[in-house]
């Protein structure tokens, strides 16, 4: 086993349905996980949802249900949308889970003895929705005066004995990690904005609260369940095993989020975890957020929509197709159904799933199903060889870098590449002319086409992984891309390709557009 690799997303709020929002993050997260499996680390993959707090509690009143039926059968959906989505984590954590409480108990316990925590009157604002506590000066005014969150959420008076986390005393520290390590806050906006916040001087934290009772019970402080931000941050830990044993995934080495919650993952959480001298995380990038048709998604404009939808609509590969490709990592982007169909009708479909498609049922067809051997080579086959092992090479070092659109851009380069190659070869036409030509050309291209379908595995598993079943792939993983022994093997081994399926089938628009 690799090095490990700890990636985690957000843990959702389960007061709703899901929706595409939370549906991106997670599978951006499982490309990435994906990717570094391939790459031979061991990865640790976790996602879940987010039960406590006070909006769960007001929804469930709403909805005159019990909290905890609303947190069950919500985080169901939340599960069932990663299965359906092909997410392939190793935990789906709910807050609720024992062994959260515990984990959740123990990181209290350690800020306790460290001294940071202590008995006062907290007043001030407080945002539901957002589930944060804003100073007066950050508030701004909303219609008919009245005062709304920095995120426009409205905010209300809270009055209440809680105990505070002394996080000004983390000002310094907390400047002192962001400057040693640049890759802590990524990307390089958020980072400014972070900086420009804890510069701007920290007040210490309201982090219990005594008025409701849905969340983790204050550990020898009857009456107090604590702030639902404390044990949120620390499912993360919880899934590393925390407070036991050594915790060989920890620290996490990618916390993703949304850009909303950066202010908790790359302030608060850190400064908790230093306070319970626990090792920190090594990246909390904060993705963009994802706009409908360049619109804000939001239940009143009506334009939430279901994310097993959009699949059932575009497929599991062209939503993350279209996702991954669409949004530059780190940026906002935007959605609508001719976007998805056009993007994944030019780029998935017609260029690599039709370039699949016609050489291995042109080999099924005149071969039946065999493997040329070499042939006839000329330099364009090795030349386009090199071009497909540097898009190879291209994506592979954008990912690791969190770079996804660029990473399937430089793959896409190599998928072109093929295309000419195919139209100025043209086996078709060398079948009679000139078979050992011909020979050379498949050959060449099912080498590349093998190399392209392993680098993309991560962005499309399925349509990719059935090119490679139907070739025969067994290894996946980066080594065997560059394995150039590979084609002569199979086809010693006498190889016969079944009739191939479209791997990665066109889009049509759909009449109407998935109804919220
Ligand atoms: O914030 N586009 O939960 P959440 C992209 N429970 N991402 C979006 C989005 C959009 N339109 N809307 C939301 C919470 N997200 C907390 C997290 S972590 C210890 C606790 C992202 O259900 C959002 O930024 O409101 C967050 O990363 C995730 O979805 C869950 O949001």
């Amino acid at each position: 086993m690799g090095e490990p690799f700890y990636i985690t997303t957000a843990i959702s709020y389960p007061n709703g349905r899901p929706h595409i929002g939370h549906a991106y993050e997670a599978i951006a997260a499982d490309a990435i996980a994906r990717f570094q499996r391939q790459a031979g680390r061991d990865v640790r993959f976790q996602t879940g949802t987010d039960e406590h707090g006070l909006k769960m509690v007001q929804t469930a009143r709403d909805k005159g249900m019990e909290v905890r039926a609303l947190a069950d059968e919500m985080s169901s959906y939340f599960q069932a949308m990663c299965d359906d989505l092909r997410i392939s984590y190793d935990r789906f954590i709910r807050t609720t889970d024992a062994d959260h409480h515990r984990a959740s108990q123990a990181i209290w316990q350690a800020m306790a003895d460290a001294g940071d925590l202590y008995l006062d009157r907290y007043e001030g604002w407080y945002s539901v929705r957002d589930e944060a506590f804003y100073d007066e000066k950050e508030l701004v005014d909303g219609e008919g005066g009245v005062k709304l969150s920095p995120q426009g959420t409205p905010v209300t008076w809270t009055a209440e004995e809680t105990w505070f986390f002394r996080l000004s005393k983390y000002q310094q520290p907390l400047l002192d990690l962001y400057a040693a390590n640049p890759d802590f806050i990524r990307p390089e906006s958020r980072r400014n904005e972070v900086m420009r916040f804890v510069e701007g001087g920290l007040s210490d934290l309201s982090v219990s609260r005594t008025s409701f009772d849905w969340g983790v019970p204050v550990p020898g402080s009857p009456g107090h369940v604590m702030y639902v931000w404390v044990d949120a941050l620390t499912n993360y830990l919880t899934g590393a095993g925390y407070p036991d044993g050594d915790m060989p995934y920890w620290p996490a080495d990618l916390h993703l989020i949304g850009k909303d919650i950066v202010r908790f993952h790359a302030v608060y959480w850190p400064a908790f975890l230093m306070s319970a001298k626990i090792a920190l995380p090594g990246t909390v990038f904060g993705h963009g957020f994802l706009l409908h048709r360049g619109e804000k998604m939001s239940k009143s404009l009506g334009n939430v929509v279901d994310p097993g939808d959009l699949a059932r609509a575009f497929g599991v590969d062209g939503l993350r197709y279209f996702l991954l490709r669409e949004v530059s990592f780190g940026q906002d982007g935007s959605y609508s159904a001719e976007a998805i169909v056009t993007r994944v009708n030019a780029e998935l479909a017609n260029a690599f799933g039709n370039l699949a498609q016609r050489t291995l049922s042109f080999i099924a067809k005149n071969l039946g199903g065999t493997l040329p051997e070499a042939g006839r080579v000329e330099d364009a086959d090795g030349q386009l060889i090199e071009e497909v092992v540097v898009a190879c090479a291209g994506l592979k070092t954008a990912f690791g870098d969190l770079m996804l659109s660029q990473g399937i851009e430089a793959w896409l380069r190599g998928v072109y590449a093929c295309n000419q190659y195919i139209d100025a070869q043209a086996p078709w036409s060398l079948r009679k002319t000139d078979p050992e030509r011909m020979h050379a050309v498949l050959r060449t291209l099912v080498r590349a086409i093998r190399m392209l379908a392993i680098a993309i595995l991560p962005v499309v598993p399925e349509g990719a992984g059935r090119i490679l079943d139907l070739l025969g792939v067994e290894a996946r993983d980066h080594a065997a891309i560059d394995d150039d022994g590979w084609y002569q093997r199979h086809v010693d081994a006498g190889f016969v390709l079944a009739a191939p399926t479209a791997a990665f089938p066109r889009l049509e628009l759909p009449a109407a557009e998935p109804e919220p």
